[in-house]
């Protein structure tokens, strides 16, 4: 099949150009002025913007997590992910703590995904034991298309210790990958909880008070800290607050090397919400949790420098049912939001439209950067001749308003329940396969697994 964009905006990283798009099968053959061809069939895309389609580097679809597991999967999760434009999720597979191999996290991942995802998709690998045996399995992985990998500075069943975190960065390094790592002090937390209960505080608006911004920072600035006798590059993933933001900015100005990703929730929300009346506080429950407004501002302004490398989502999904396992203690709220098929609406409306970034730099967070930590471009996250034909055409004109009662997860609650949208995601081209139409998925699991390279940032 063969299409002919005409009279779109292009947008990359650097800049916006009026120019056709011709796409054969699953690839982009040309990019150019008044191109034509007289076997494809054309579409009029005159004041859309073209995207390359949107990379989310951090899913959770069907995960276990306290006891029940995420209301989304990776049929219902991807489905809503490429009617937000975006046609690559990474997820995490994660090795299971007890002697179990990487290996055997791959296949359980593979099992939950394979045959079953609406847009590409691909896998960190999260280690949580460090052994000789683990060690020898990252060159695996990297065979396997896993050249980024997951750790957690907290979670009793993720954590790995200082000793280990130095070692497994190290060796990662050495094989050209990286690892993102969750950052929260998990001894601190433990004996803010351990207060709260025994002060009878169970609601959620206790959420924020023990999973606190310093305690966020002081992850942050132990692991660089070990990344820099390391000599390794790492990521710090979901980044909330100005405290853990100016720990990354010392860092790097001593010349390490350190990625960052924060999510739409850290930018549009405000820690008020655990307050909520009725338990709906338990709704955003997430971790770390949502901060302030003054950390917003700071991120914000970290996204338009070019600080911040990528927008991601953390999508993790629970109903309110499920939520309710924490009615009478807010330490047993499973925790995470949906977020996947808002995340480019949002970053339109609120960062693009309000002028707190460009389109260029919105196409750099979501798609070129992404592209490049995680090894898939120029194949993903640009606009060119012989890349994947993943194509967003986004309208800027279109107006909707976020509800739980239209969005396409599995939840009967939106976060981000009211926002108003400026702009929004009309076709999604995934491999050339006009996928979504007019707003909505047209094509099915036509999801491939991706291959990834080494990060190329
Ligand atoms: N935080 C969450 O809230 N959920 C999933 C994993 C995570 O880090
Ligand atoms: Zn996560």
């Amino acid at each position: 099949m063969k299409y002919l964009l005409k009279n779109g905006i292009v947008v990359s990283g650097e800049k916006s150009e009026k120019l056709d798009v011709l796409i054969e099968g699953e690839k982009i053959l040309q990019v150019g002025a008044d191109l034509t061809d007289s076997d494809a069939e054309i579409m009029d895309v005159s004041g859309k913007l073209l995207f390359p389609g949107f990379i989310d580097g951090h899913t959770h679809f069907d995960l276990e997590v306290a006891e029940t597991v995420t209301a989304d999967d990776f049929e219902s999760g991807t489905r809503a992910a490429l009617a937000g434009g975006t046609t690559l999720v990474i997820d995490f597979a994660s090795q299971d703590k007890g002697g179990h191999t990487l290996k055997e996290g791959l296949e359980k991942w593979h099992k939950k995904a394979d045959g079953k995802c609406s847009c590409d998709y691909s896998f960190h690998m999260s280690i949580v034991e460090w052994n000789e045996e683990t060690e020898r399995e990252i060159q695996d992985m990297i065979d396997e298309g896993i050249t980024s990998f997951k750790l957690y500075m907290t979670y009793p069943a993720m954590i790995v210790n200082d000793c280990d975190l130095y070692k497994i960065i190290k060796k990662l390094n050495e094989c050209g990958c990286f690892a993102g790592v969750h950052c929260e002090n998990a001894g601190v937390i433990d004996a803010l909880i351990a207060e709260a209960k025994a002060e009878g505080r169970l609601g959620p608006e206790n959420h924020p008070l023990v999973r606190p911004d310093t305690m966020e920072a002081e992850a942050v600035h132990r692991l660089l800290a070990i990344a820099k006798e390391a000599g390794a590059p790492v990521m710090v993933v979901h980044l909330t607050n100005e405290k853990a933001y100016r720990e990354i900015m010392k860092a790097r100005e001593e010349g390490q090397t350190v990625y960052a990703e924060t999510c739409p929730q850290y930018l549009l929300l405000e820690d008020s919400v655990y307050s909520r009346p009725d338990f709906e506080g338990a709704k955003f429950v997430c971790a770390p949790p949502i901060r302030k407004k003054k950390d917003q501002d700071c991120l914000w302004k970290a996204l338009a420098n070019g600080d911040i490398q990528t927008v991601a989502t953390d999508q993790c999904s629970f109903t309110m049912e499920q939520k309710a396992l924490g009615k009478k203690d807010f330490t047993k709220i499973p925790g995470g939001l949906p977020g996947v098929q808002t995340r480019g609406t949002l970053l339109y409306t609120y960062g693009v439209r309000e002028g707190k970034i460009t389109q260029e730099q919105m196409c750099k967070l979501l798609s070129e950067n992404p592209a490049k930590l995680y090894g898939v471009y120029p194949r993903k996250g640009v606009i060119a001749p012989g890349s994947d034909a993943d194509i967003v055409v986004f309208d800027p004109k279109k107006e909707d308003v976020i509800s739980a009662k239209t969005h396409l997860y599995n939840t009967d609650n939106n976060p981000f329940e009211g926002f108003a949208l400026h702009g929004g995601i009309e076709k999604v081209f995934l491999r050339g396969n006009l996928a979504v139409e007019d707003g909505k998925v047209v094509k099915e699991k036509l999801g491939t697994y991706i291959y990834r390279g080494k990060n190329q940032m």
